[in-house]
């Protein structure tokens, strides 16, 4: 099992003091601490952002790739590697803007892959433009007073819902040790995960605070009378509450074959397994039917 020192990274987080995201780093350490998950075992890939530079801060396989296209990237690392753990972890603007029919297509399939989105309702390293789950109405450097954003907000648990991803939550930046049993799960399930992690930006969002959100967040599976997680409709509902009050915990939760377990090819090996095919002369002759 490894300690919390043993995922220590080289680099100290450039992140503003006070950021959430130090919260959801502390979060993801403590997952692989809590579930037993090695460095070696798990891939974590982003996209472009302050939240993206996540890996490069602590002990673990990382790739740091393009805005919105992390998800694409796990997608085929997982299916080099099936039997590597893969987690994207992006802000909201990389994953539910330019990245989002990426997650779509990624919860139809079902592949095996965790999606952890620090949304904090900005693009925080461009300097607080709007985002896509910014409030219509919300006032910033491109959504200019009076009318601010002017477009409806991307409620991403229900999209993700809808496109038949079958592992949906929220975490909330504040609270790590919550969050990390919510990453360890997604991490263990099989199938597609997103968590949506309310992640306060204190120096270009003065809207949505630690303590704005503090208000509102409740565990949904404290709520009087339980939870149901495999009940979709229920799921559906709670996905699209948002503003007196926001459910954080796991919404939905069910079983489904994975993308991989429809690959004949990989049932029995990793692609990485297999090495490279040496064979020059078959290569060859597999060369000649195509000339
Ligand atoms: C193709 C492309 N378009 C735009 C950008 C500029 N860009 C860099 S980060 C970013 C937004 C980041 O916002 P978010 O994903 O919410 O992350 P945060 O910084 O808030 O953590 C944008 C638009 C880029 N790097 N690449
Ligand atoms: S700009 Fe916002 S999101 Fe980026 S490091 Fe600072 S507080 Fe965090
Ligand atoms: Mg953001």
């Amino acid at each position: 099992m490894p300690s919390m020192k043993d995922l220590q990274g080289r680099d100290r987080p450039t992140w503003c003091p006070g950021c959430g995201d130090h919260g959801v780093l502390n979060a993801v350490k403590l997952a692989m601490v809590n579930y037993n998950i090695e460095p070696h075992q798990l891939l974590i890939v982003t996209g472009i952002g302050c939240g993206s530079k996540l890996p490069q801060y602590m002990w673990v396989n990382g790739l740091h790739t393009l805005h919105g296209r992390d998800i694409p990237i796990a997608t085929g690392a997982k299916l080099a590697n099936h039997k590597l753990y893969v987690m994207t972890v992006s802000g909201d603007g990389n994953t539910y803007g330019m990245g989002l029919s990426h997650l779509l297509h990624a919860a139809r399939r079902n592949i095996n892959i965790t999606s952890v989105v620090q949304n904090n309702q900005v693009y925080g390293l461009t300097k607080g433009q709007y985002s896509p789950t910014s409030e219509a109405g919300t006032v910033t450097k491109t959504s200019p007073p009076p009318a601010g954003a002017i477009e409806q907000p991307v409620r991403p648990l229900a999209l993700a819902l809808i496109a038949g991803a079958t592992f949906v939550a929220r975490g909330f930046a504040k609270d790590p040790r919550y969050l990390s049993d919510l990453i360890g799960k997604a991490l263990l399930h099989r199938g597609y995960a997103l968590i949506d992690v309310l992640q306060p930006c204190v120096t270009f969002n003065r809207v949505n605070t630690y303590d704005w959100y503090s208000e509102r967040v409740y565990k949904v599976e404290e709520q009087p009378g339980g939870y149901d997680p495999t009940d979709f409709a229920a799921a559906l509902e709670k996905a699209q509450e948002w503003g007196e009050r926001i459910p954080i915990g796991i919404l939905y939760q069910v079983e489904r074959p994975t993308y991989e377990d429809h690959l004949p090819a990989i049932q029995e090996h990793s692609l990485v397994e297999l090495g490279v095919h040496r064979d020059m002369a078959e290569l060859e002759r597999i060369k000649q039917e195509f000339m």
